[in-house]
């Protein structure tokens, strides 16, 4: 059976287990990370230098870095309308999953740390709005994006939306006051409609 060590509270876990309960696998995951500890030992760190989760154990294959597993489950898993019909709509997929994991994800992990897991007298306030500024940028350009389809590459929910599907529930749950974002609005209640999504990713901030 498919492992996958992490907590999941962890963003990077859960766009594993969204991905992998919208393809239907049977994954087994044990709580590794935080509070949880596990990811410093040796046995952990053979399997990931990193000392970060997720970690995926299929068969021989050990692999760590959540996009990368995204995209090997659904390489190695994938069926029916989840199938990318071209190289074009692989390499479009990968575009705004990179563009999560190297733009999105730095202020959205500015902004949670400060709100989710800092005390409302210690924070900075000024490093709060610049999260909120810059997340909103980038926010704004899938939101225009968005204006014109249902889900990040078409009509269809595909790996594309695995990352910045995750970061949403985030950015729509944590307090603060949001720019009108009307299309990202609507995508995102689109996922809260899935129960794979509810069940994996809309877990209490902590
Ligand atoms: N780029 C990596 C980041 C991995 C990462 O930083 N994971 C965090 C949790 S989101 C972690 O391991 N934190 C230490 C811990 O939980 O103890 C990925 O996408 O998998």
């Amino acid at each position: 059976m498919i492992k996958v060590l992490g907590r999941d509270n962890s963003v990077n876990v859960q766009k594993v287990m969204w991905c992998a309960a919208e393809l239907g696998l049977d994954v087994a995951r044990d709580d590794v990370g935080g509070p949880f500890g596990g990811n410093h030992t040796d046995a952990f760190r053979a399997m990931n230098p990193n000392g970060t989760i997720p970690v995926l154990i299929d068969g021989e294959l050990i692999l760590w870095e959540s996009n990368a597993i995204v995209r090997y489950l659904c390489d190695q898993y994938v069926t029916g309308p989840w199938a990318l019909p071209s190289a074009q709509q692989t390499a479009l997929a990968g575009q705004w999953m990179d563009w999560y994991l190297t733009t999105m994800h730095l202020p959205m992990t500015a902004l949670f740390w400060q709100l989710v897991r800092t005390e409302a007298q210690a924070r900075d306030e000024a490093k709060v709005d610049a999260a909120i500024n810059e997340a909103t940028k980038f926010w704004s350009i899938l939101d225009q994006h968005l204006a014109t389809r249902n889900f990040i590459l078409g009509e269809t929910l595909s790996m594309a939306d695995i990352p910045l599907g995750s970061s949403a529930y985030r950015w729509h749950t944590m307090e603060f006051e949001r720019p009108d974002l009307p299309n990202v609005k609507a995508w995102w209640d689109r996922l809260v409609e899935r129960s794979t999504y509810r069940e994996n990713v809309m877990i209490p901030l902590t």
